[in-house]
């Protein structure tokens, strides 16, 4: 279905949805939620971390650069025969789309060629998939696109002006450049970032903002909550409260109603309720699996116990060729 989407939110615009009282703000993102989705299915992931840790660049959240004594065990490029066992296992648990992520700060050529063979081989288990390996070149955006990656996910963070406080390795622009790159060899992209690194309200709203004015919006938008991870900068950051992080999603799915908006990383210390109440506001997408990267995320049974609870079901992959949605683009939806 092509529907028309608004690219041109400003900042105020965003800020007056997240004022708005909570119930107030709820209830209009459940309606733009069923306008678009059926709010009963979940669409659900599994990640898996393929070369773990060592990663030179300075992400103040990350337990997986190198800089930061986090005792994390660092990993080589995992063989393509281990890759398509853990892929054939989340399969098996009720995954649609299998996310693979690598500690790069960019890949070499030599890598992507590898991580092509794995996106072949988990393509033919009939799973979706997803990658994200660091800055692309334009060559290596053409290369992945060719062996079948479907989504490339590749986060803004946080608003553009928050983010030297997180980030010094890389500029806010070489995330853009890389997103555009996805884009143009017509990969979907999976682009969205974290709350809860100490940012405020007009940062949370700057991030939705560029998110939403990018010249389409991204098909999947995972909003994480940080995972502190001892060693890291950003341990002991105050925590966000819980009924903020529901706003945010809300506004998300306003800003980006045909967009999956993914509940991602945080769950394995939030509530059910506080789960419910995302899933209200319209998130229907989560990292479903014992593990995220590196940092657990709730046991699978859990999580299907809490769809039980909630009267939710696993979204069903979509057919080769068929499309949550097109977004026409801010160029045609203008004209
Ligand atoms: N190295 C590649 C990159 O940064 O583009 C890909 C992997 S990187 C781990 C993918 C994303 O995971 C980051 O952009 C960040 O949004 C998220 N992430 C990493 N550590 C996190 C944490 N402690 N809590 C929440 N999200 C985190
Ligand atoms: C995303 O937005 N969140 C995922 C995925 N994309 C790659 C990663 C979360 C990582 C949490 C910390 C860890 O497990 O290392
Ligand atoms: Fe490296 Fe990615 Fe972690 Fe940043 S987020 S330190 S680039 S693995």
């Amino acid at each position: 279905m092509a529907v028309h989407l608004r690219h041109d939110w400003s900042r105020e615009d965003v800020l007056a949805l997240f004022a708005l009282p909570f119930n107030d703000l709820l209830f209009q993102a459940a309606c733009v939620h069923r306008a678009h989705h059926n709010p009963r299915q979940v669409q659900v992931s599994t990640l898996l971390s393929i070369k773990t840790g060592g990663c030179p660049e300075d992400c103040s959240y990350c337990p997986q650069a190198a800089r930061y004594s986090t005792g994390l065990n660092a990993h080589k490029l995992m063989d393509l025969d281990v890759v398509l066992d853990k892929a054939r296992a989340a399969k098996a648990a009720g995954a649609t789309r299998f996310c693979m992520g690598a500690a790069w700060r960019a890949p070499k050529d030599r890598d992507v060629e590898k991580v092509a063979a794995m996106i072949e081989g988990v393509n033919a288990l009939g799973l979706e998939t997803c990658a994200t390996l660091g800055m692309l070149t334009p060559e290596q955006a053409e290369r992945l696109k060719g062996a079948g990656l479907a989504y490339y996910n590749h986060n803004l963070d946080t608003a553009p002006e928050y983010y030297d406080s997180v980030i010094r390795t890389r500029e806010y622009e070489d995330r853009l450049d890389t997103l555009e790159q996805v884009r143009r060899v017509g990969m979907k992209t999976c682009c969205g970032g974290i709350v809860g690194m100490g940012e405020t309200r007009e940062h949370r709203a700057g991030l939705l903002q560029t998110l939403a004015t990018l010249p389409t919006h991204p098909e999947s938008v995972p909003i994480n909550r940080l995972v502190q991870v001892p060693g890291t900068p950003l341990h002991g950051t105050e925590q966000i409260d819980p009924l903020e992080f529901v706003r945010t999603i809300a506004v998300a799915r306003i800003l980006m109603p045909g967009s999956m908006v993914r509940l991602s990383a945080g769950r394995e210390d939030m509530s059910d309720e506080l789960q419910a109440l995302c899933f209200l506001a319209g998130a229907n997408s989560i990292f479903y699996g014992e593990k995220l990267l590196t940092t657990g995320n709730p046991d699978t049974e859990k999580d299907q116990a809490l769809f039980a609870r909630l009267g939710l079901e696993p979204m069903p992959a979509p057919e080769p060729g068929e499309h949550v949605h097109v977004d026409l683009g801010a160029v045609e939806s203008a004209a």
